[in-house]
């Protein structure tokens, strides 16, 4: 089975660490799966390129994510980050580990050397063992696209910093007014991403951030008359549980796109393509018109493993059932 997934960072990575898992207990393999990260939180620092979507995704399904936070390295150290400060190198606010660095230092080398990001993406995953998973993992454009976000400074000017500033150094708690794709316009598909949106079997959202991660994703000419057009049934978990996020901060997005922090709400925003939409039981009620709803049988958390694997289960299983 062809299973194509847009995806973010740790809601994501976790969803589609939890699939791989169930396919393989399915048993009856092989199965492609073809991941369309996110690059919307792309930085550069320090000279260097970081990409925390794909990061993530390749650390977690990798097996080498710092499982208690689900980015970054586990057993990592902050040597280098630490004789940065002690040159008042900037900025501060944004923890990167010593191996992690290897990880920008090894991008940001091929991609001086003229390689595409999906190729530099692919090198990364080697390492990382995704093919021998069937996990082909592409950026969703080799442009790059940067999400930067309108905050009110307070003194009634507005700035706009980049979505990492926002999210990391001001913890979302500084109202967002507008979320902007800078390179969005001259941005296209990466190689393969259309392709595996069209062809696939099955196509999952899973319950990543619907504003600044799947909606960036959504932004990329081409991707959303994909998932319009494919015949392959569209399912998606929601990101948010009786209102609120499961993790970060889905409902300040939400809330600066003027959109309810609800499960339905979100549903509303992939309107014109989704067929499947799974909720936790608190939301039963909830009615997303042109698409069959499945209420998980238990806490739509995915806490481990087996519980994500239980809740892609559910996921693929009413994508099955819409496909027959
Ligand atoms: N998130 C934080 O809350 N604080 C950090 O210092 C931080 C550093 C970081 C470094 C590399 C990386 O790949 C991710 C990192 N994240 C950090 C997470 C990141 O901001 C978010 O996971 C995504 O960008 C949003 O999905």
């Amino acid at each position: 089975m062809r299973i194509t997934a847009l995806a973010g960072g740790v809601g994501g990575a976790r969803f589609l660490r939890g699939l791989r898992s169930h396919l393989d207990g399915l048993g009856d393999g092989p199965h492609e799966l073809t991941v369309i990260g996110n690059t919307g939180d792309d930085i550069t620092l320090f000279g260097l390129r970081v990409c925390p979507d794909l990061d993530t995704l390749l650390y977690t399904l990798g097996g080498g994510v710092k499982e208690s936070q689900g980015w970054g390295r586990a057993g990592e150290t902050h040597v280098v980050q630490g004789e940065l400060a002690a040159y008042g190198a900037q900025p501060q606010w944004f923890a990167l580990g010593d191996r992690d660095f290897a990880t920008h230092i090894a991008r940001s080398q091929w991609l001086g050397q003229g390689r595409s990001l999906s190729e530099v993406t692919a090198l990364l995953a080697q390492r990382w063992g995704l093919s021998e998973q069937g996990v082909r993992l592409l950026p969703m454009s080799d442009s790059p696209v940067e999400t930067h976000v309108v905050i009110d400074r307070g003194d009634g000017e507005t700035e706009a910093v980049h979505f990492q500033e926002w999210w990391v150094r001001h913890q979302a708690g500084v109202p967002a007014q507008r979320f902007v794709a800078l390179g969005m316009d001259r941005a296209a598909a990466a190689s393969g991403v259309l392709e595996a949106i069209r062809g696939a079997d099955v196509v999952l959202l899973p319950p990543s951030n619907p504003v600044v991660s799947i909606g960036i994703i959504l932004g990329v000419p081409g991707v959303r008359d994909a998932l319009r057009g494919t015949a392959a049934p569209v399912v998606g978990v929601s990101p948010l549980i009786a209102g609120a996020p499961v993790r970060g901060h889905a409902d300040a997005c939400l809330a600066a796109i003027g959109v309810e922090a609800s499960a339905q709400a979100v549903a509303g925003l992939y309107a014109d393509f989704l067929d499947g939409w799974v909720v936790d039981p608190a939301d039963a009620e909830c009615r997303v018109k042109g698409a069959r709803l499945a209420v998980h049988d238990g806490p739509l958390l995915m806490r481990d493993v087996a519980s994500a694997a239980h809740i892609a289960g559910t996921a693929l299983d009413l994508a099955l059932s819409l496909r027959s």
